[in-house]
């Protein structure tokens, strides 16, 4: 795996099949490879070229068709490549029989992206997560027939055990990967209770998604001040964090509560998205989502379809977003700047979470939202009403407020 030779910097070519040839539909090689490109760096390793081939079905046998492979080879030899990393899943057989022709390391998408989180896991939850993605990853290769297989058992590099021991293997992962899913399940029974708590008096809650490195860490930290790690790498954030954000308004002060979650790219793969369900399902406890966005990015709307697209294969839909343009500093381009718009969103914005900017527009737009989903009342409250209206200060939005002879007027959002 790549991060377990750090000293050993892996020389690698991206290889994609492109299956649209020319189409329609959405697939685009370059772009997902530029997203292959950032997972490879962020794993550690440095990407030497790039293969496409258009093609109407992946090859069943290498993944690549067999006049492409000898491209391949002159490619590697010419630049020097340790590794090939293929933009899809490879099956057992074509890992091995890459393998065998490359004499390379292979690697696919998912074992990069398994080895990112690896690295990134911090809590005990995100770690069992992580072993539990790995461990069924390694089982679904290992569950094959034939010698080849045996090659793949420990992951790239290693040379595989003999059958015998691979039912031993199979065995003791089986039953850890049992162990692991009982106990992330404990631990997401009781963060069901702890949330269930929470709701009794509670703030509204906002959950910040989006793709993967866009500044949903960096927003929540210059709102609250939450001190998240906030890198320049994929996948920084692995654990969601939730924080109180409290902003003033013209009578009092709102709070609410914002949960930074897990970041979302192309082709996630199943494995991980088992074993993060819960971690990635945060956003559906949420009332309302903001959804950053990388507004300097040139896969922008790409980008924005692939947050949206997992939500909806999350089952987070019917929610009302708010889109936050992020990283505006770095735009150059007036056209760029120009298309700035979502229409799946309620309201946006665009700030640069890094440099402050705009983020005072933000406690106006949250109102405006949580006002959609308030009623409007006007009432003279006793004096001894005073629990009431703390109530309404608390939960609602108090517009004017005035101490009269006959009692307290409150004119307010609730
Ligand atoms: N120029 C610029 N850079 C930003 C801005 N906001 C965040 N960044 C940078 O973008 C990178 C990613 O930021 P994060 O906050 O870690 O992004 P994230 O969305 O939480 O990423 P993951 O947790 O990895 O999915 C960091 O290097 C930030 O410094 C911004 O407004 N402008
Ligand atoms: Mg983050």
């Amino acid at each position: 795996m790549l991060y377990e030779n750090k000293e050993e910097i892996e020389y690698v070519i991206l290889v994609a099949v492109d299956t649209e040839a020319g189409g329609l539909s959405s697939y685009d090689a370059d772009a997902s490879l530029d997203e292959l490109s950032e997972l490879a760096n962020t794993a550690g390793a440095v990407v030497v070229g790039r293969l496409v081939q258009k093609l109407p079905h992946f090859n069943p046998a290498t993944y690549i068709g067999s006049g492409k492979i000898d491209e391949l080879k002159t490619l590697i030899y010419a630049a020097n490549a340790t590794g090939i990393i293929t933009d899809d899943e490879l099956s057992p057989s074509q890992m091995a029989k890459l393998s065998k022709e490359l004499d390379v390391k292979v690697m696919d998408r998912t074992m990069v992206i398994l080895d990112i989180f690896a690295a990134h896991a911090v809590t005990s939850e995100g770690k069992m997560q992580v072993e539990l993605a790995q461990l069924e990853y390694r089982l679904s290769r290992l569950t094959g027939k034939g010698t080849s297989m045996s090659r793949l058992g420990g992951g790239i590099g290693t040379r595989g055990p003999g059958e015998k021991k691979l039912e031993q293997d199979r065995r003791v992962i089986r039953k850890r990967v049992a162990q692991l899913k009982r106990e992330i399940n404990d631990m997401t029974s009781h963060r069901e209770i702890t949330r269930h708590s929470r709701e009794q008096g509670r703030y509204p809650v906002f959950a910040i998604v989006g793709y993967t490195n866009v500044g949903k860490s960096t927003l929540l930290n210059a709102l609250t001040g939450a001190g998240i790690l906030a890198e320049d790498k994929l996948f920084a954030t692995l654990d969601t964090t939730t924080r109180v954000y409290e902003y003033k308004k013209p009578a009092g002060k709102q709070k609410i509560l914002l949960t930074d979650t897990v970041g979302f790219i192309r082709k996630l793969p199943h494995n991980l998205i088992d074993a993060f369900r819960s971690t990635l399902e945060e956003a559906k406890y949420a009332d309302y989502i903001i959804h950053v966005v990388d507004a300097s990015s040139e896969n922008r709307a790409a980008e924005m379809k692939v947050a949206y697209n997992t939500l909806d294969q999350l089952g987070i839909t019917g929610k009302k977003v708010i889109t936050i343009f992020n990283k505006i500093d770095k735009i150059i381009d007036e056209d760029m700047r120009m298309g700035l718009f979502d229409i799946r969103a309620v309201k946006y914005l665009s700030i640069s979470a890094k440099d402050g900017i705009g983020l005072d527009k933000l406690p106006e737009v949250i109102d405006s939202v949580l006002r959609e989903d308030r009623q409007l009342i006007e009432r003279i409250f006793d004096y001894n009403e005073m629990s009431k209206i703390s109530e309404i200060k608390q939960n609602g939005e108090v517009i004017e407020e005035e101490y009269r002879d006959d009692g307290i007027y409150i004119k307010a959002y609730f």
